[in-house]
C-alpha cells in the first residue's frame, strides 16, 4: 500500500526517500520555492521577500511548505548543503536564499537567469 501525507500540497509517497522527493519536484518544475508558509500566506520574513520578489518579477512558481515536514524542512537543507530557509531552485538548481536572490533581482541578474534558462515570465511587472 501507497502512504502519502496527511495533507499539504504536495503529498508524498512514502515509499520515497526526502531526497527522491526533493529531487523530483525540483526536476518536474521549472522554479521551485521551499519556504516557511505558503506563497499566500508565507510565514517568515524571508520567505515573505522572496515570495514578493517572484510576484513582482512574474515567474509562475511551486512553493513547497518546510513548516508541513520535518523531514522536508531537515531534507531541503541537506540536499542543498545550505542551512537556511527560503531556498529558491530553477530548472534543478539551487540558486540561494533570501538575501542571494533579493541581490540578484536588485542588480537584474534573477531575471536575466529565468530568460537564459528558457523560463517564461508573464511579464515584466514596474
Ligand atoms: N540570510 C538568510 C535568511 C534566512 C534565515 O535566516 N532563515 C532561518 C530562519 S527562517 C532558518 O531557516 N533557520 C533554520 C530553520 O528554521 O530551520 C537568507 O538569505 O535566506
Amino acid at each position: 500500500m501507497i502512504l502519502t501525507s496527511e495533507a499539504g500540497p504536495a503529498p508524498r509517497d512514502m515509499t520515497m526517500s526526502i531526497e527522491q522527493f526533493i529531487e523530483s519536484e525540483v526536476k518536474s518544475n521549472d522554479v521551485v520555492l521551499f519556504m516557511k508558509g505558503t506563497p499566500q500566506f508565507p510565514q517568515c520574513g524571508f520567505s515573505g521577500q522572496v515570495v514578493q520578489i517572484l510576484d513582482h518579477v512574474g515567474v509562475p512558481y511551486k512553493g513547497l511548505n518546510v513548516l508541513d515536514s520535518t523531514d522536508l524542512r531537515n531534507g531541503i537543507k541537506e540536499y542543498s548543503n545550505w542551512p537556511t530557509i527560503p531556498q529558491l531552485y530553477v530548472k534543478g538548481e539551487f540558486v540561494g536564499g533570501c538575501d542571494i536572490v533579493r541581490e540578484m533581482f536588485q542588480n537584474g541578474e534573477l531575471q536575466k537567469m529565468f530568460s537564459d534558462k528558457g523560463v517564461s515570465v508573464r511579464q515584466a511587472a514596474g
